[in-house]
């Protein structure tokens, strides 16, 4: 099937604590994305500065919910113009303004997500430490936090027993009780070794049949050893050869509606050796995608 791709910038970083993963989208389209996508119609986005005016347990929620809106905005324009969306972030907190349009485009009992990161990003903002927002995008998607943190028409836009983590290996302890409550499905990297991959696909695909699917891939999924231009380097991460197993064995189901990479910092990335590695699995999962 012919697609049409959309690459919608998602431009923010002040939802993580580190500045500049909102030029990640620059990066790429500089590099020739837009082309490699076939000539993707782009949206791009003004970046906007920081506000210095927030709640203390919700880092600058200004700036982060004006980007998640007008994310929601551009992306319901591509679903309703028949493009696949393609999100460039922008840290993590960008998934709430992508789950938003999915969500109410879709219907959220149709929506299951696969989430491929280091962390699980469903605290709320009563249970956060840090109090930045890049950690609690699942659980505003989920309709677990206050009314500030929700995007769009509706609060619940995904259903965690729809939500699958792959690579999850930094979690704080009240997001195991929150995953669990939920019904959602975590894999850590050590469940992902060696042949687990293939039992978890295995377990994976069948659970998606009938779905949409969003995957929202966090490039600190990765060990630092294969990729390390992000804000968290954690140890004892996925490979690019698991994380491309796993793209394209979901991209294979036919069932992606949409895809999102975030948190990628250029500024970090010195010679380039990181983007050449995220141009590679765009190509890749523009191939899948080709096939399906
Ligand atoms: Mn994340």
């Amino acid at each position: 099937m012919a697609r049409h791709f959309a690459l919608l910038e998602a431009a923010v970083s002040c939802g993580s604590p580190t500045r500049g993963t909102e030029f990640a989208y620059d990066a790429l389209v500089g590099t020739g994305l837009p082309a490699l996508l076939g000539g993707a119609a782009c949206y791009p986005m003004e970046k906007l500065p920081p506000c210095t005016q927030y709640p203390p347990h919700l880092l600058h929620l200004d700036t982060v919910m004006a980007v998640s809106r007008a994310l929601r905005a551009n992306l319901l324009t591509a679903l309703e113009g028949g493009q696949f969306p393609v999100v460039i972030g922008g840290d993590h907190s960008i998934a709430m303004g992508s789950l938003a349009a999915l969500g109410e485009f879709y219907g959220a009992e149709n929506l299951a997500v696969v989430y491929i990161d280091a962390h699980a990003d469903i605290n709320t903002e009563q249970t956060s430490v840090t109090g930045c927002i890049h950690g609690m995008d699942l659980a505003a998607a989920c309709g677990l936090c206050c009314d500030a943190l929700t995007v769009g028409r509706q609060k619940v836009n995904l259903l965690g027993h729809n939500l699958y983590i792959l690579g999850g290996r930094s979690i704080d302890p009240p997001e195991y009780g929150i995953l669990a409550e939920q019904g959602a499905h975590l894999y850590t990297p050590e469940q992902l070794a060696g042949d687990g991959l293939e039992g978890a696909l295995s377990q994976l695909l069948p659970a998606l049949a009938g779905k949409r699917v969003h995957i929202s891939f966090d490039v600190d999924s990765l060990d630092p050893s294969q990729f390390s231009s992000t804000g968290y380097l954690l140890p004892n991460g996925l490979t690019l050869a698991q994380v491309r197993a796993i793209l394209e064995a979901v991209l294979g189901t036919g069932q992606v509606c949409s895809f999102e990479c975030v948190e990628y910092n250029p500024s970090l990335d010195r010679e380039g050796k990181d983007l050449a590695a995220l141009l590679d699995l765009f190509r890749l999962a523009r191939d899948t995608l080709a096939g399906t």
